[in-house]
């Protein structure tokens, strides 16, 4: 008979050390494909739903399942840590002459602080996995920017489940979590999936701006503003303009309705994700007139480096087109011969915007 004594005390020394590390959710699910998953995810991708992520689509026999990325592994160790806010981030709606960033992305990049943790809690693993004979333990580890499908497999490891607005809600923290994921050679015994607790709650679904989700559970990135301030190049179309609002980098409402967030405590959050006082509600005329050398110090060691000036600049004039706030309208005309063309045709339009206001 196999003693499986020393994987099961494996399994709970993990837990302990992934709270000790900052990880608030951590789960175990068999890294095998599951049929459901991989076709819900095929049917996604030939509706075009990613729009223009072609990365989302090229790499997909690797997401569909852990062991198509890596044939080897056994188990996936899915974690979650807390960014849950102290305040709601819609109370900047409508704030004219501010921008709205993200609640996830006002403190220090995500990816370098769960990347760390997730390494550090690998190699404790590995180290562990041997003292108790359980002899060489192979990881990989990843966050966000691998193809792994996080989301699915956080639920399906028990961190909650995936609600209609396709993230993962927690019962103790709400949907306010990243979530990483460590792949392993590991053969743990799984933990039960997420129960779904979204029951006849449609909170999620009413509080989009763009009405991005074609069905529960279901979200078109095209019409998103996740992905239209973040991922989309060139000008965004018109129809989404007015509805971008004063966001600027990412998107909260769908996140900030789920009843669920009455749970999440923001004294869990990792402090590393403690907003930066000059992103909660950074003045528009500032933003608008960065340059590249001011947007990379501003940015330095935020997710938001990664879209660069004119992304950011071209979302700002949306915003500025939407305050109603004619003060705004020298900064914008600064920027009307700018030499990349969304930035040029995103302050016609509000300088159009803001002369009919
Ligand atoms: C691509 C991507 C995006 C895209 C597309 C979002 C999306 N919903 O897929 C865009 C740019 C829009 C985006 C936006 C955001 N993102 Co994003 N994004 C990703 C990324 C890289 C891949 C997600 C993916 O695989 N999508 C493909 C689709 C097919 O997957 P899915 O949504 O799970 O689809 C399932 C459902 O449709 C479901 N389904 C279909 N029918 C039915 C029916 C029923 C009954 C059920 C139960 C399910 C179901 O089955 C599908 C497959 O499982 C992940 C990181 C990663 N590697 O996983 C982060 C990730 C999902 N993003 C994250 C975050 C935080 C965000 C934002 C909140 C950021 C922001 N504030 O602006 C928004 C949220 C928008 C939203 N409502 O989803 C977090 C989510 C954490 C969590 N708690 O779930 C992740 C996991 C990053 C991380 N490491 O923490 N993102
Ligand atoms: S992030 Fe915003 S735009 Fe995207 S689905 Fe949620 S509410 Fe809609
Ligand atoms: S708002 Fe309601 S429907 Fe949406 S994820 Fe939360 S509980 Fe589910």
């Amino acid at each position: 008979m196999v003693n499986t004594a020393p994987i099961t005390a494996l399994r709970d020394a993990l837990g302990e050390e992934a709270r000790r590390l900052g990880f608030v959710a951590c789960g175990v699910t068999p890294a095998r494909e599951d049929p459901v998953r991989a076709a819900r995810l095929d049917a996604w991708l030939a509706e075009g739903n990613h729009g223009a992520m072609e990365w989302m689509a090229d790499r997909a026999h690797h997401r569909r399942s852990p062991q198509g990325l890596w044939d080897e592994a056994q188990s996936v160790i899915a974690l979650g840590m807390s960014y849950a806010p102290a305040q709601d981030p819609r109370a900047l709606e409508g704030v004219g002459d501010r921008g709205r960033i993200s609640v996830y992305a006002q403190g220090r990049d995500y990816h370098d602080t769960v990347k760390k943790a997730l390494k550090a809690l690998a190699r404790w693993l590995v180290a562990d996995a041997e003292k108790r004979g359980l002899g060489e333990a192979g990881v990989k580890v990843f966050v966000d920017t691998a193809p792994v499908m996080e989301k699915p497999l956080g639920a399906a490891a028990g961190l909650g489940w995936q609600g209609k607005h396709t993230n993962v809600v927690s019962r103790e923290h709400g949907n306010w979590l990243f979530l990483g994921a460590i792949y392993t050679t590991l053969a743990f015994a799984p933990d039960a999936p997420g129960e779904d607790r979204c029951g006849s709650c449609d909170a999620c679904q009413r509080a989009c701006p763009t009405a991005a989700f074609p069905a529960p559970y279901r979200l078109d990135a095209r019409r998103c503003i996740s992905y239209l301030t973040i991922e989309h190049k060139g000008p965004v179309p018109d129809e989404f303009r007015a509805a971008l609002g004063n966001r600027i980098y990412g998107c909260d409402d769908c996140l900030a309705a789920c009843p669920w967030n009455k749970f999440a405590d923001a004294a869990h959050a990792m402090r590393a994700f403690l907003p930066r006082a000059e992103l909660v509600a950074p003045r528009l005329a500032d933003l608008l007139a960065l340059d590249d050398a001011g947007f990379r110090a501003l940015f330095s060691g935020s997710p938001i480096k990664r879209i660069g000036r004119d992304r950011m600049v071209r979302n700002c004039l949306y915003a500025a087109g939407n305050s109603g706030d004619p003060a705004l309208l020298p900064a914008v005309a600064a920027l009307l011969d700018d030499p990349d063309p969304a930035v040029a045709d995103a302050a016609r339009w509000a300088q159009h915007r803001l002369a009919s206001a």
